[in-house]
């Protein structure tokens, strides 16, 4: 089974989680793709979507789903995203694609959040998948710095502005093996937006595409 059947069994299989009238939480990236796909054959069955990012959003308005504010609407029940890495207390690195900002905005106003992944995104230790951090512009070099201090190696996703108009630092040489600990003391740092470790709000449901999942 190719990597994309796994995200579209796992986007599939985030459907069950779905229920008649809801408002839901809709990540970012090609797993969650697979889960606007099946949304949209349910548009008609929930009251809209709330999205995290400009790329969802359009897949979303392409598809005919109706797209809410989040000011607009309170807590929602259910928030379906994808992710980079996944260790085995569900936390969580994200933001490879550069939506991490949103996401874990619309993740924390969730009450459930459920994680779609493929099986490769799989870890014991989070850290292999360089760590993104969303910086202020002004401030990257001095964030830099601050994270040299503690033992990663940031590198500048150069080209790469957020739909917030901030930059993104890619940190490297990560063993994270106190995801919350570390996810505190770098949204500690000025001049850091969001870090891209989901360890306080993490996911509370992960599905694995595999192929027993068929
Ligand atoms: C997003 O989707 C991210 O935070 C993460 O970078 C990405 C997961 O990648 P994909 O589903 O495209 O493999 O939610």
């Amino acid at each position: 089974m190719s990597q994309d059947d796994q995200k579209r069994l796992a986007g599939r299989a985030a459907m069950r989680y779905v229920e008649d009238g809801m408002i839901v939480g809709v990540g970012t990236g090609s797993t969650v793709a697979h889960f606007i796909d099946a949304l949209a054959e349910r548009r008609a069955d929930i009251e809209g979507a709330v999205s995290s990012s400009e790329q969802s959003s359009r897949l979303l308005k392409e598809r005919g789903i109706p797209l809410l504010d989040l000011n607009a609407v309170g807590d929602i029940p259910l928030y379906v995203d994808g992710a980079d890495e996944c260790d085995g207390q569900k936390c969580l690195i994200k933001g490879g694609g550069a939506a991490l900002t949103r996401e874990k905005i619309v993740a924390a106003a969730a009450r459930r959040f459920v994680c779609i992944i493929d099986p490769a995104k799989r870890v014991d230790v989070l850290g292999r998948f360089p760590l993104p951090v969303e910086v202020i512009p002004m401030a990257r070099s001095y964030v830099a710095r601050e994270i040299v201090r503690r033992g990663g190696q940031p590198v500048w996703r150069d080209g790469v502005v957020t739909d917030n108009g901030n930059w993104i630092l890619d940190v490297h040489g990560l063993r994270i093996t106190a995801p919350v600990e570390l996810e505190r003391e770098l949204n500690q740092i000025a001049g850091v937006v969001t870090v891209g470790l989901f360890a306080q709000r993490r996911a509370d449901v992960v599905l694995v595409g595999a192929e027993e999942m068929r």
